[in-house]
């Protein structure tokens, strides 16, 4: 049976069966080109996922343990924040749009709309995407500062949000963009399958997992951990090594590829 109908203009595209082996990849895969279509995706954004759902596969399409201890660590990171924020890109509104809104009321932080490939119309589009799911703090429309060391589009950021947050969460984001934000201090989490990327090796917390799988454990790590006291977060915090964590995830890439041809 079907479980969603894709259109685009008016045909339906895709029907995809649940019990299709692929089914949560494909489903991803609709919903970038649908976000595409809706002008909340960049065309970039298809090669984007192309190239995450490729690194998906040599993970195993599932959250590895060195995953799950990154999630723990972001977790207590972002419940441990003063002024956590969350930043929202055009891939991330296609795949999780409610699960971001959902986050952002179980950490208290602003959603802050934030483009590689700006343009107003997008902002607007995924920031009234985001209101319309219910989200309560949405910025991004109207940055009133810049993130030093970057070109003028990608460095718009808001006081309030990205600009002067603490620790900052960033699906899907760009090598460049994320170390200007650890050059101004700021804990950076990222959430990227690539354990290679710079932004992976950049960041101070990299999740290596699908952000569809990653957001929905955030925020049940989030829950568990909100009635944990605050020297157990630290706790959590100390004991994780993002260096260590990516070679952990590498080693879990390679046991898997090495199982598939026993
Ligand atoms: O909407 P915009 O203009 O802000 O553009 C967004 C994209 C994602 C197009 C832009 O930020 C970009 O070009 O990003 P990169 O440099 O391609 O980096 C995206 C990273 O996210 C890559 O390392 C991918 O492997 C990874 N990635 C892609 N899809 C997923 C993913 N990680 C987690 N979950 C995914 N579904």
């Amino acid at each position: 049976m079907a479980e969603r109908l894709y259109r685009i203009g008016a045909l339906t595209l895709t029907e995809i069966p649940r019990s299709h082996p692929r089914y949560e990849s494909l489903l991803a895969r609709e919903h970038i080109a649908e976000g595409v279509r809706d002008g909340i995706t960049s065309t970039q954004g298809l090669i984007a996922q192309g190239r995450g759902e490729a690194f998906d596969y040599l993970i195993g399409e599932r959250t590895t343990p060195a995953a799950k201890a990154a999630t723990s660590a972001a977790a207590a990171m972002l419940l441990l924040a003063k002024r956590p924020a969350l930043s929202v890109n055009g891939n991330v509104a296609a795949l999780i749009p409610e699960g971001m809104v959902e986050l952002s009321k179980a950490l208290n932080a602003p959603l802050e709309v934030n483009l590689f490939h700006r343009t107003e119309e997008r902002v607007g589009k995924i920031a009234g995407l985001l209101r319309s799911l219910g989200a309560e703090r949405v910025l991004g429309e109207d940055p009133d500062e810049t993130i030093p060391g970057l070109d003028h589009a990608r460095s718009k950021a808001s006081r309030g949000g990205i600009y002067d947050a603490d620790v900052v969460l960033i699906p899907l984001e760009d090598g460049d963009r994320c170390e200007a934000l650890v050059r101004m201090g700021k804990k950076v989490i990222a959430i990227d399958l690539n354990p290679l990327s710079r932004t992976s090796r950049m960041a101070t917390v990299t999740i290596v997992d699908n952000i569809v799988r990653a957001v929905p454990n955030l925020i049940s790590f989030a829950m568990e951990l909100s009635v944990t006291n605050h020297r157990n977060l630290q706790s959590l915090i100390h004991e994780y090594d993002n260096r260590v964590a990516l070679r952990q995830c590498v080693d879990e890439i390679q046991s898997h590829l090495t199982k598939q041809f026993r």
